[in-house]
């Protein structure tokens, strides 16, 4: 696909210690295209010389809250994440019926808990191979096409996945993402406050702590927060595992992912089983919420 010419001339402006850009422009090629070049020579050091520590770098976060009005008495929220579009592990057929389900039962909203895409994790050798599509352009040309169109809105902040592509080409692929989808609608990297009529929600990936630490448990996520300003739901996943507990009166609702199991997960004997939940919310004449109850979904293979 690339001469050797191109080749050579990578490697030298390697060895002259160029940064990304500079090899962009001097290759007189698109980022996407340098990608692609790295990719296929398969040598993880490339990676780390160009990127550096690429985990230090992630997108700041937005700390407002992003108000809706639902001018109703009754709402139904669906929550899932981790859908991992791209991996060769993702199911798009499974996740085509996850909003099948979301349509027939007429819900307002679904919340996304971010690993949208899988990335391209750049410290794992040959990890292009677990990828059905291993370029930024053609991940974000997958997802526009494949990922199940809705009737209502998504609204979706980033994972650690999603991320990837911040720390390797300082581009938020869902920002991308929501510009050619008008039902998706991105709320900044890893976790953003939503406020539905009187209903506060931290919706976050459940990775790091409001530091930016990855020591992430939900206790101590709530914990960081004052009591008085605490939301009534906290919506996370990363770990692809689905439970609920309430959690110093924080109703928290933990999504499993919605993709098959990787050979990883597999070979450690560890078990997938798919789900999302649906929250259905009644609010009072001021707004104010008045009960909440929710059934959690199996996704069935
Ligand atoms: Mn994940």
């Amino acid at each position: 696909m690339f001469s050797k010419e191109l080749y050579s001339k990578f490697r030298y402006l390697l060895s002259k210690n160029r940064n990304f850009n500079e090899i962009c422009s001097e290759l007189g090629l698109s980022d996407n295209e340098v990608m692609l070049l790295i990719n296929s020579l398969k040598d993880n050091s490339i990676y780390i010389k160009l990127f550096g520590d690429v985990f230090e770098k992630r997108p700041s976060i937005d700390e407002t809250t992003y108000h809706i009005s639902l001018n109703k008495e009754h709402i139904r929220l669906a929550l899932l994440g981790d859908t991992h579009l791209c991996s060769k592990n993702d199911t798009i057929d499974l996740l085509t019926d996850t909003y099948y389900t979301i349509e027939e039962k007429n819900t307002d909203l679904v919340l996304h808990c971010g690993d949208f895409f899988d990335g391209l994790y750049p410290n794992i050798e040959d990890y292009y191979k677990c990828l059905r599509v291993s370029s930024y352009e053609g991940q974000l040309e997958y997802g526009t096409i494949y990922y199940p169109s809705y009737s209502n809105k998504t609204l979706v902040v980033s994972g650690n996945h999603d991320d990837y592509w911040y720390q390797l080409l300082h581009k938020e692929i869902l920002s991308d993402l929501s510009k050619k989808r008008e039902d998706i609608i991105y709320l900044g990297p890893n976790r953003r406050r939503i406020a539905i009529n009187g209903l506060t929600i931290d919706l976050l990936h459940g990775d790091i702590l409001q530091n930016g630490k990855k020591n992430f448990t939900i206790g101590m996520y709530i914990r960081n927060i004052d009591e008085e300003k605490r939301p009534v739901i906290i919506h996370h996943g990363h770990t692809h595992y689905g439970s609920y507990n309430n959690i110093y009166g924080v109703r928290c609702y933990r999504t499993a992912a919605i993709m098959h199991a990787s050979p990883y997960i597999l070979s450690k004997g560890y078990k997938n089983p798919m789900s999302f939940y649906f929250v259905d919310i009644d609010f009072d004449d001021n707004g104010k919420v008045k009960k909440i109850k929710h059934r959690k979904e199996c996704v069935y293979k």
